[in-house]
């Protein structure tokens, strides 16, 4: 069984070399790919002298920043052309701790769709101003409400996915981008039927880099939830 880790990057010059080194010190065996978006701070250049020394290490460049939505489907092409089967994505940014995964990795076996969930119990986020932690537990509360899935964690960016899961995803047809696109991938999968499950996760705040998720996308994902509600079945 082959799993591959998908890291969207941009502007992460001073994380992505630790997160590669300690991804492949937990594991060897797993397999990372960068979904970089020629980052002026030369995150490129760092991946590719990384490549020299980890043949375990795969990474697309892209011409210019292009968003989370695109970088994660790009991924996900990729995992299914290579014949992965576990399949995990996650920020360059250490706020997903790669100790998680291989609890992710058990759960795999038992589920389709892992969630690294920071609000169900023992999960949580460290680092945040409260402004922020409002924003994201009431986002997360009104996902859950309008689309009627139960998960608790639904803009969480930190997944474990069977290869089955992403079969049947229309990957072309996702046009939605950042928080409303992780809505739109787990409510998606849970829909299809596959067994769901959120394991708790303490999300630590970025310590190096700037954050670069744009906040009027919160507005696009509130309406998206509805218009997923009546329109995928
Ligand atoms: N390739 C690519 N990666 C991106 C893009 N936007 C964000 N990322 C990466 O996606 C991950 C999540 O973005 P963040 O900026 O950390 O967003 P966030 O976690 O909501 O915000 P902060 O934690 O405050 O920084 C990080 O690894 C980013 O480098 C993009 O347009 N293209
Ligand atoms: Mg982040």
């Amino acid at each position: 069984m082959k799993s591959l880790i998908i890291i969207p990057a941009y502007n992460e010059k001073d994380n992505i070399e630790n997160m590669v080194h300690k991804i492949l010190e937990i594991d060897s065996s797993f397999n990372i790919l960068v979904i970089e978006d020629n980052s002026p701070d030369g995150t490129g250049h760092i991946l590719d002298s990384l490549q020299k020394s980890y043949k375990q290490l795969a990474v697309i460049h892209r011409p210019e920043k292009l968003g989370l939505g695109t970088a994660y489907i790009q991924g996900f092409k990729y995992a299914l052309d290579k014949g992965y089967d576990y399949i995990f994505t996650m920020d360059a940014d250490f706020s997903h701790n790669p100790d998680y995964l291989q609890g992710f990795l058990s759960e795999l076996k038992k589920s389709d769709l892992v969630i690294g969930s920071r609000y169900i119990p023992q999960g949580g986020v460290l680092g945040w101003p409260w402004r922020r932690k409002l924003l994201s537990r009431f986002g997360n509360f009104y996902a859950k409400t309008a689309t009627g899935i139960g998960i608790n964690d639904s803009t969480s960016g930190f997944t474990g996915i069977r290869r089955e899961a992403i079969e049947g995803l229309p990957l072309e047809e996702i046009k939605s981008e950042g928080y409303g696109f992780l809505i739109e991938l787990k409510y998606r999968i849970k829909k299809k039927g596959f067994g769901v499950k959120e394991v708790p996760i303490i999300f630590v705040d970025r310590i190096a880099g700037k954050s670069k998720i744009s906040r009027n996308i919160i507005f696009e994902a509130m309406v998206l939830v509805w218009k997923m509600r009546l329109t995928i079945r």
